[in-house]
C-alpha cells in the first residue's frame, strides 16, 4: 500500500512539473503565447494604421471595413512566394490572406521573430496599398527602403516615423482597436489586461507628452478610464465602439501628418 502511494505522489508531483512548464516556466518555447491583439483595419485602399510596432508573440489582426468597389483586398507579406522582393525577416513565415470580399472578415497572423515586415494588397499595391509591422523595438534594423514600386514605397511608413510619436499613435490606435475586437469576442478580460497594460505605460511615453503640448491629454485620458469602466461591466459593444472612436479622434492629428 506505502508503495502505491509513494507512486501515486511521484505521479502527481510530475503532473504539477509539467503544469508547471506548461504554464510557462523560464523554458516556454510555445509560440502560441498571445501577449496581445492589435487590429489592423483595411480600407478603400489603405490600411489603418499604415504602420505598427509590436512585440513578439503579439497578434495582429486585419479586419475588412470597406469594399466600395466590391473588388475586395488582402493582406500579402512581400515575399518571392508571391513573386515579390523579401521584406520580412529571412526565417519568418509568409503570409497571404487571399481575398477578402465580406465586411468584418478578418486575417490574422502571430509575430515571433523579430524584425522588419513589409505586406501589401494584391489588388492596390500600385496605388499605395501597402503596411510595415517592426516587431521587437526599431532600433539597427536593416530596412529595405528600396525597390517597390514609388507610390508603394512612400506609402510605407519608415522606420524613423515609426520609432517617432506618430509610430506611438499608430502603435494606441491598433491597440485599442484590438481592444473593441476582442471586446466583441467577449474577451473581455483579455480586452481589461491590454487596456490597463497600456494605461500604465502611457504616462512615460513621448504620446503624452506631445498629447500635454496639444492640451487634450486629460481628454484621452478620461476616454480611456470610461473606456476601462464599459469594459468592467456589462455593455452593448456599440458603447465602447463609441468610446474607442472618440479616443482615436484625439490621436488622428498625429497619425496622419
Ligand atoms: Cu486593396
Amino acid at each position: 500500500m506505502e508503495r502505491w502511494l509513494a507512486l501515486l505522489a511521484a505521479l502527481v508531483a510530475a503532473l504539477i512539473g509539467m503544469l508547471f512548464f506548461w504554464l510557462g516556466g523560464p523554458t516556454r518555447s510555445s509560440t502560441e503565447v498571445v501577449q496581445r491583439v492589435f487590429v489592423i483595419e483595411i480600407r478603400d485602399h489603405y490600411f489603418d494604421p499604415p504602420g505598427l510596432t509590436v512585440q513578439p508573440h503579439d497578434r495582429v489582426v486585419w479586419v475588412l471595413k470597406e469594399n466600395a468597389q466590391g473588388d475586395g483586398h488582402t493582406v500579402t507579406a512581400y515575399h518571392p512566394s508571391y513573386d515579390r522582393p523579401l521584406r520580412i525577416p529571412p526565417g519568418a513565415r509568409p503570409w497571404n490572406s487571399g481575398v477578402m470580399t465580406q465586411l468584418g472578415q478578418s486575417y490574422s497572423y502571430l509575430f515571433t521573430l523579430p524584425g522588419v515586415y513589409d505586406y501589401f494588397c494584391a489588388l492596390h499595391e500600385q496605388q499605395g496599398m501597402v503596411g510595415r509591422v517592426i516587431v521587437g523595438g526599431t532600433t539597427n534594423l536593416p530596412a529595405v527602403e528600396q525597390g517597390l514600386p514609388a507610390t508603394a514605397q512612400s506609402s510605407i511608413p519608415t522606420i524613423e516615423e515609426l520609432s517617432g510619436v506618430t509610430g506611438e499613435a499608430f502603435h494606441a490606435i491598433a491597440l485599442l482597436q484590438g481592444i473593441e475586437y476582442l471586446a466583441a469576442q467577449a474577451q473581455t478580460a483579455l480586452a481589461l489586461r491590454q487596456l490597463r497594460d497600456f494605461q500604465s505605460v502611457f504616462s512615460q511615453s513621448h504620446l503624452a507628452m506631445t498629447l500635454t503640448q496639444q492640451g487634450i491629454r486629460e481628454q484621452f485620458e478620461n476616454r480611456l478610464s470610461a473606456l476601462e469602466a464599459l469594459l468592467s461591466r456589462r455593455v452593448p459593444i456599440s458603447a465602447i465602439v463609441q468610446t474607442v472612436a472618440q479616443a482615436e479622434v484625439l490621436l488622428s492629428a498625429l497619425a496622419r501628418p
